[in-house]
């Protein structure tokens, strides 16, 4: 079983590179956390991104909600990944057929491939999205990860579709090296995914529009999940994010020792 293992025997192991580098990264940062830095200006993404930047292993954006975008943000964002040691992970969370998917990757203003190390899908189109964004992605040293199931209210990612969200997962395993999920699925032979858990808060459960915020042990200990991905309980209104991000820092990285410990 993964779960039981350590990031650095599971990045010995793993036969994706970049997939590799994360779990390694990890290790020597002594973090599995990633920032949510849903903010709308280029300014403050910049601030939030340095200021938790020693703290975690990987910064997730919305970067479609920026509204001053441009290409000197993202070298700033890139110039910051190398100074604090994390990856960057584009949510885009692309959700239509291969070809289209292709062009929203590789090309458009955002040219997420060109920066971004880890992006994500819904299965909904079927396998022709993974093949899409693999040929785009693989080259460029990429991976991704599929959303197996959400953390909203009322989700229809579930059941079967997350049963078939992982299948596919093990088809393409050399370009999908992980899933957004809330729980880690029974292991196969040679499987070692990478789970990524939104929805997690210390302080409070619910936002009033379907979120639901877990505590960070029951995501990694009890669950066995890999990544916390934190928002705006460390961003939040009247919050100090340096000292939230410590805060989950601890936090997510005890409830991993603790799980490789059991
Ligand atoms: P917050 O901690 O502020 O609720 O932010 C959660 C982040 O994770 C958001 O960026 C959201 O888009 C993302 N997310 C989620 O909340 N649930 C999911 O199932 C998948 C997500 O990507």
């Amino acid at each position: 079983m993964s779960a039981q293992k350590s990031y650095l025997e599971r990045s010995k192991l793993h036969s994706n590179p970049t997939a590799k580098a994360f779990l390694e990264l990890m290790e020597r940062k002594k973090s599995n956390l990633s920032v949510a830095a849903d903010l709308t200006t280029k300014a403050g993404l910049i601030e939030l991104a340095d200021k938790v930047g020693p703290y975690i292993c990987l910064l997730k954006t919305h970067i479609d909600v920026v509204e001053d975008f441009d290409q000197d943000l993202v070298d700033q964002l890139t110039a910051l990944a190398k100074k604090h040691d994390f990856m960057i992970f584009e949510d885009r969370k692309f959700a239509d057929i291969g070809n289209t998917v292709k062009l929203q990757y590789s090309s458009g203003v955002y040219k997420i491939a060109s920066w971004s190390h880890i992006t994500n899908a819904h299965m909904v189109p079927g396998e022709g999205i993974i093949q899409g964004l693999r040929e785009v992605g693989l080259p460029l040293n990429r991976c991704m990860l599929l959303l197996a199931e959400m953390s909203s209210a009322g989700t229809l990612a579930k059941g079967d579709y997350t049963e078939t969200t992982v299948q596919m997962a093990r088809k393409y395993k050399d370009f999908v090296v992980g899933f957004i999920a809330m729980k880690r699925y029974a292991d196969q032979e040679g499987d070692d995914f990478i789970y990524m858990t939104p929805g997690v808060g210390l302080d409070q459960t619910s936002d009033g529009l379907g979120q639901q915020w877990k505590q960070p042990r029951e995501v990694v200990y009890d669950q066995g999940c890999d990544v916390i991905i934190v928002g705006r309980g460390i961003y939040g209104k009247g919050r100090d994010p340096a000292f939230e991000a410590k805060r989950y820092q601890e936090a997510g990285w005890n409830a991993y020792l603790e799980r490789i410990a059991k």
